[in-house]
Formats: structure tokens, C-alpha cells, sequence
């Protein structure tokens, strides 16, 4: 028995692994979990299906005369090296880069981030947190002092109110939401904001079914009545935020009726909804990609956080402003510094204190100026400034937007090297594949959603010769001429947390019991933090910045007049990489869908199960028809998780001008049966 954390959303359940014969054999609950106590979802309870798939990588590939065939691991590493020697002689060190996994651990995080800088001396290492909640990093780092979620998942047992704007959460973090309908179950006030009608959206007391891209529009109107009835806290206001009077004065325009004609929901619901959220004493709000995957997804954050602190309930208990991170382990990625500003505790990159601290304990010189995202490093490969990129545990050619721009642009590197554990879409045109040790056969740590920082465990070898990940930079960078002096998780760990103040405290030996501890823990004896800016925000005065809709970048017309949104099934996740290869959550949804309104179906004459085309400016993508109410009139919505009808092939790439996130929640499109 080898009691883990669940490979797959970010809530971070406690599940236990049950060896025999040395495979896992079973999974169970772990039982005594401070976050999941006791339960699993469809996909936790699955959890162990994919290990021992036939399909898993177990041997290096190298591509020769067009082919990728398997190569010994000493071949692979010296392709995979020379090619990243000689991109770097012909076009300097920014000519490469890394993209690194949040399905990882931290410490194969850390490897990445460091192989990046300090053996390739680049900034350019980014990860799928920027097509995630980059905007929840920068906006809340400029209202509060911190990016991440600022209270527990148990709030949700301490508040009077739960507020729910863009998240889907008992389908995307189905333990988290089973709490949330709990605590609505016993009386507290639900309201949902999301132009679909979802499982939470239909218990709620109030569902807000706005227009695509509006909320910065509802949550002004909000506010706009919060100051009008004098439902503001105001001891809290004058006591612990600043810039009071030019937000108050930023709201004229935003009165309910105004944000009405701009979001689609009565301005008698707006007003209802600030109320219920307003004269409540706490209010938990919690947020998903419904407010960050637009243009505007950083100023969305930042009004959410004017909600919030204008309302007194930041820093309090059953309060927050809490971003719902999506992978098992996207937050541990940002806090390992896998992102192109910052090190480790999102230490700036361009501080020359800070710098030279890395310096010092790597005896390199580092790079000052910030890198490159990881959608630019694909502008720069089709370009051809970028030549060689090493991607782990990531599938950029499903998952990022843009039509057939990923693939093509990958295409023109002189080298694309994968680290996996299947032979991903972007597995497929790479020149070097490396086999990658999974959640169940390596140690380490996986940080949650509410920055809970818990221990992974290994239950069983890796399949053939596949590695961890963390081994795998170890030993290029040995081939590169410049070691790490990285020998164990434990150890890994250990440099981490000497050089990050927010996991200063915590070690593997300290990450031992159930539930591990949440950062910031900076000294060995700290007991770590589960709620953030008690005692004032991080920042110092929460900061409250006026912030004004932007439409989306790609309205609907006569040509395509219908808008595409995206979101996700329970039983699949992600790329589908591994839930495609569990039989009892394939079996549940095995193909692509596109949802579509009764009305607008009727128009095009398409049924439930009809072959249709979805087309946008940036190419089209085929798939089949579920005629439902669930989304209104003028919307459909698709699932990203199936390759072979991906709405990425549609996709707008349009960015946040702040995070350099693309627009991943609309766009527009023709829909016709095919
Ligand atoms: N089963 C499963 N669980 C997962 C994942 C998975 O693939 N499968 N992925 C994980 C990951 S990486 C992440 S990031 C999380 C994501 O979890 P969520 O944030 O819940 O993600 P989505 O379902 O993509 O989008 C959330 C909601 O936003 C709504 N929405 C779309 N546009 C708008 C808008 O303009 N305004 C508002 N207010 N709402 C809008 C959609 O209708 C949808 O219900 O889930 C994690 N959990
Ligand atoms: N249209 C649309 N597109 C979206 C989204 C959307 O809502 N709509 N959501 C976006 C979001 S929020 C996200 S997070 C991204 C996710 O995009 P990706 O990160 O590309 O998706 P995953 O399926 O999680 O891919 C992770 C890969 O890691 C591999 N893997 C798992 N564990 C390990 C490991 O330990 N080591 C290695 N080397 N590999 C491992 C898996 O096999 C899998 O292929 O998609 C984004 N794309
Ligand atoms: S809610 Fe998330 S962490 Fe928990 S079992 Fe389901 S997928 Fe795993
Ligand atoms: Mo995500």
C-alpha cells in the first residue's frame, strides 16, 4: 500500500495505491485526508488505469530517415544535447527553450526551471499555466501581493455565502464541488455567474447566465449597487485598502440597468446577486477559466479582487479571492519559477539581488532580461529564431489555440524534443522522444489548489526504461558539459526550498503526514499558512484598480454568427492522454461533441448525434451534435479533450495584452450539419 496524491486536477485528493506482483493493482481512498477525507472522483478512483498501458513509452526515440525508432538512452541524449549545443552556437542561448509539466512534480519543475537557466542560460521556460490562469498570477499580484488561491477548500465550510464566477466545479474539481453543494444543502446562498447552465448553475439560488466575456460588466454592476445601498465595508475599506475613491468614481456608468444591456442578465438579478454576496458577513468567491481565458482575463481577476476587497473579505476566514488552479500541479510549476520572469517564489528575474543569489548557489552567470511565453517560443520556432525546444509532459498541438499554427510552427525547429508517457500529438513530430516515469513510479511532491504542498510516492518501477523527469535534465545536462548536482527528490527539494522563502520550512521529511503544509511556511518550526493576507495583504493595502470591459477580440457576424466557448467533461481530462486509456471513463464519453441550442440546431436542421462542421477564420474541425438548453441561444460549446475533434483547430489566439493568455473561452464560428 503507498499512499499518494491523485495525478490529475489540482483539489489534491489522498488516494492510496495497492501493490501486487509489483503493479498497482488497485486504488482506494486514503481515508484520513485533510482535502478529500475519504472520497475519490470518477477520475481519482481511475487513477491507476493508464500505468500499464501498452502504449506507454518505454524506450527513447529518435527520428532517422523520417521514422521515430528506438534508440538506447545514451543515443537520445547525445542527439538531444548536440542539438541544443549547436542552436545555441548558431543563435545564442534565447534560441532555445523548455516548456515544462504542471502533471510533474515540483522537483522535475525545479529541474526544468534550472535546466533552462542555468545550463542553457535562458529565461524561456514557460508551462500550460499560460493557457491557464496567467492572469490570476499577474492580476492578483498587483491588488493583494500573491497569485495564489488566498483561502482554504474548508472555508467552504465557514461561509455565509459562495459565489462561483467561470468554474464548472463538480465536474473539474468534483471533490471541491460536492463541498460546495454540501454547504448549499445546509443553507448557504449560492450564486453561479456562466453562460451555461451547469450542474452548480442549476442548485443555485441565483445563475447569472451572462453573455461570453461580460463579467467585468457584471461584477461593475455589482459594485455599482454595493456602493448605491451602502453594502461596502467600509471600516475595512479605510482600514486596509487604497485607492477607494477612484474606483467609487470609475463606476458611475455601471449601473445595474447599463450592465444588464451588456451582460443579458436583468438588472434586478445584478442587484440580487450583490446582496445576497454583499450583506452576507463572509463570502467565499471562487473563480475558474471562464474569467481568465479572455483578452480581458487579467482586468476580470482584478474586478473580481475590487469585489472582494470592497466587501471586506479578503484576509478573513469563509472569505477570499480564490482562483480554482486547474492541474495536480500547476501551482507548484509557478512556485518552482517554470515561468519566463521569475524564480522559484516568484522572485523577479530582473532583480539583481535576487539574481545574483541564484549565481552564487549555481556558480553560474544568469540571464537578466525576461523570456519568452510559451505561445511566443512557438511565434519564434515559426520564425526561426527559436531552433530547438524541449517540451515536457505537455501537448501543445491539441492544447493550445491557433488552428493548425502549433503543429506547423513546431514543424520548423530544427529540433522538438518530448518528454512523455504516451506518443502524444506532439510526441508524433518530435525528433527525440524521451519515456517518463509517471505520478506512480517516482517521488516527489504535487503542490494543491489552496498551495497545499503534499508528498507523491513511488509504488512501482517505471515501465522499461523510462525515467523521471528530473533524471532525464540531469543527465542532458551532463551531456551539455554543465551537471546540476541533482541526485534525489529529497535533495532536489532541499536546494529548492534553501533558495524559495516560501517553502523555506518545508522538506520531504517534514512533508510526511497526510496532507503535507501549505506555503508560505518559511522556518522549520512554521506551521504553515492556509489562509493568506490575515494580517494585512501581501502587498501591504489591498490595492483596488478600476478596470472596464473590453468586448471580446472576435465578435459574431453574418459570416460566423454563432460564438464557440470551451469547457470539460468529468470523466476526461486534458489532451486525454491518460483518461482515454482508463476503459471506464473512455467509455462514458469517447468522442467529441459540440453542445448547440435547440433553436439554432432547428435552423440548420441537425439532431442529437448529427455529423456537424464547426468553422472559424482559422480553420474547421468535425464532430457530432448534443441539441440541449444547457447553453442559450447564439452559444455552443465544445470539450477540448479529444484530438481528433479539437476545438483548438478553431481557437482564437488572441492575448491578454498583461498575461499573454489567448482567448480560449470565445470566438466566433459556423456550425452546419455535415
Ligand atoms: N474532468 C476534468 N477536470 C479538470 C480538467 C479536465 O480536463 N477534466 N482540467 C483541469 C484544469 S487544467 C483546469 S484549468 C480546471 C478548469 O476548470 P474550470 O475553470 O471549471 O474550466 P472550464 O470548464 O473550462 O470553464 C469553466 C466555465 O467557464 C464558463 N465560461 C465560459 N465563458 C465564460 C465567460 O465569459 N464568463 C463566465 N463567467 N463563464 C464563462 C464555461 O461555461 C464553464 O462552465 O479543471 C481541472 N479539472
Ligand atoms: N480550447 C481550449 N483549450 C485549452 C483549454 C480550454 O479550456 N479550452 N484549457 C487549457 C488549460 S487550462 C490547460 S492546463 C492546458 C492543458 O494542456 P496540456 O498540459 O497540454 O494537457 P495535458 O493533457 O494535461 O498534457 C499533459 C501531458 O503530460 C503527460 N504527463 C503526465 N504526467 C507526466 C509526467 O510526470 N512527466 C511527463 N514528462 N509527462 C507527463 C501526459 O501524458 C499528457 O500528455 O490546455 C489548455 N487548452
Ligand atoms: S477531485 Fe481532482 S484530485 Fe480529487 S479525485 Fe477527482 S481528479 Fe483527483
Ligand atoms: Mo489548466
Amino acid at each position: 500500500m503507498t499512499t499518494t496524491t491523485c495525478p490529475f486536477c489540482a483539489v489534491g485528493c489522498g488516494l492510496v495505491l495497492d501493490v501486487a506482483g509489483g503493479r498497482v493493482a488497485g486504488v482506494a481512498p486514503e481515508r484520513a485526508h485533510p482535502v478529500s477525507r475519504g472520497q475519490l472522483c470518477a477520475k481519482g478512483w481511475n487513477a491507476a488505469q493508464f500505468l500499464a498501458s501498452p502504449e506507454r513509452l518505454t524506450r527513447p526515440l529518435l527520428r532517422r530517415n523520417g521514422r521515430l525508432e528506438p534508440v538506447p538512452w545514451d543515443v537520445a541524449l547525445a542527439t538531444a544535447a548536440a542539438a541544443l549545443a549547436t542552436a545555441r552556437r548558431e543563435g545564442g542561448s534565447d534560441a532555445v527553450g523548455v516548456v515544462a509539466s504542471a502533471r510533474a512534480t515540483n522537483e522535475d519543475a525545479f529541474a526544468a526551471m534550472k535546466f533552462a537557466r542555468a545550463v542553457l542560460g535562458t529565461n524561456n521556460v514557460d508551462h500550460c499555466a499560460r493557457v491557464c490562469h496567467a492572469p490570476s498570477v499577474a492580476g492578483l499580484r498587483r491588488t493583494l501581493g500573491s497569485g495564489a488561491m488566498t483561502n482554504p477548500i474548508a472555508d467552504v465550510d465557514e461561509t455565509d455565502c459562495l459565489l462561483v464566477v467561470g468554474a464548472d466545479v463538480t465536474e473539474n474539481h468534483a471533490i471541491l464541488g460536492a463541498r460546495i453543494l454540501a454547504a448549499h444543502e445546509r443553507g448557504v446562498p449560492l450564486l453561479v455567474v456562466d453562460p451555461r447552465r451547469t450542474r452548480l448553475a442549476r442548485a443555485a439560488d441565483v445563475h447569472a447566465q451572462i453573455r461570453l466575456g461580460t463579467d467585468i460588466a457584471f461584477v461593475n454592476g455589482m459594485l455599482h449597487a454595493i456602493f448605491a445601498h451602502g453594502w461596502e465595508d467600509g471600516a475595512y475599506l479605510d482600514a486596509r485598502c487604497e485607492n477607494v475613491d477612484a474606483l467609487r468614481s470609475s463606476l458611475a456608468r455601471w449601473t445595474p440597468d447599463e450592465a444588464a444591456r451588456v451582460t443579458g442578465v436583468p438588472a434586478a438579478t445584478i442587484v440580487d446577486a450583490a446582496r445576497l454576496y454583499a450583506a452576507s458577513r463572509r463570502g467565499w468567491l471562487a473563480y475558474g477559466l471562464g474569467v481568465t481565458q479572455h483578452v480581458s482575463g487579467t482586468e476580470t481577476v482584478i474586478a473580481l479582487s475590487n469585489l472582494a476587497l470592497v466587501t471586506g473579505n479578503v484576509g478573513v476566514v469563509g472569505g477570499g479571492v480564490n482562483p480554482l488552479r486547474g492541474q495536480n500541479n500547476v501551482q507548484g510549476a509557478c512556485d518552482m519559477g517554470a515561468l519566463p520572469d521569475v524564480y522559484p517564489g516568484y522572485q523577479p528575474v530582473d532583480d539583481p539581488a535576487v539574481r545574483r543569489r541564484f549565481e552564487s548557489a549555481w556558480g553560474v552567470a544568469l540571464p537578466s532580461a525576461p523570456g519568452l511565453t510559451s505561445l511566443a517560443m512557438q511565434h519564434a520556432a515559426y520564425d526561426g529564431r527559436l531552433k530547438t525546444l524541449l517540451v515536457i509532459g505537455e501537448d501543445p498541438v491539441v492544447t493550445d489555440p491557433g488552428g493548425r499554427f502549433v503543429a506547423r510552427a513546431l514543424g520548423r525547429l530544427d529540433c522538438l524534443i518530448v518528454a512523455e508517457l504516451f506518443l502524444t500529438e506532439t510526441a508524433k513530430i518530435a525528433d527525440v522522444v524521451f519515456p517518463a516515469a509517471s505520478f506512480a513510479e517516482k517521488d516527489g511532491t504535487f503542490t494543491s489548489t489552496e498551495r497545499r504542498v503534499q508528498r507523491v510516492r513511488r509504488a512501482v518501477a517505471p515501465p522499461g526504461e523510462a525515467w523521471s523527469d528530473w533524471e532525464m535534465l540531469e543527465a542532458l545536462a551532463m551531456r551539455c558539459g554543465r551537471p546540476m548536482g541533482l541526485r534525489d527528490p529529497a535533495g532536489v527539494f532541499a536546494e529548492m526550498a534553501a533558495l524559495t522563502p516560501i517553502y523555506g520550512g518545508m522538506s520531504h521529511a517534514r512533508l510526511e503526514a497526510s496532507g503535507g503544509l501549505c506555503w508560505p511556511c518559511p522556518t522549520a518550526t512554521h506551521p504553515g499558512t492556509p489562509r493568506l493576507h490575515e494580517a494585512g495583504c501581501v502587498r501591504g493595502r489591498g490595492r483596488l484598480i478600476p478596470v472596464d470591459q473590453t468586448p471580446p477580440a472576435e465578435l459574431p457576424d453574418a459570416e460566423y454568427p454563432l460564438q464557440l466557448t470551451t469547457f470539460r467533461l468529468h470523466h476526461q481530462y486534458g489532451s486525454g492522454s491518460m483518461t482515454r486509456r482508463a476503459p471506464l471513463l473512455e467509455r462514458e464519453n469517447p468522442r467529441g461533441l459540440v453542445w448547440i441550442h435547440a433553436s439554432d440546431a432547428a435552423r440548420r436542421r441537425i439532431t442529437t448525434g448529427a455529423p456537424v462542421r464547426v468553422r472559424s477564420r482559422r480553420g474547421e474541425v468535425t464532430t457530432r451534435a448534443v441539441v440541449s438548453d444547457d447553453v442559450p441561444p447564439g452559444v455552443v460549446a465544445m470539450p477540448y479533450h479529444f484530438a481528433e475533434a479539437s476545438p483548438n483547430l478553431v481557437t482564437n489566439d488572441a492575448l491578454d495584452p498583461i498575461a499573454r493568455m489567448p482567448e480560449l473561452k470565445v470566438c466566433a464560428v459556423a456550425v452546419e450539419a455535415c
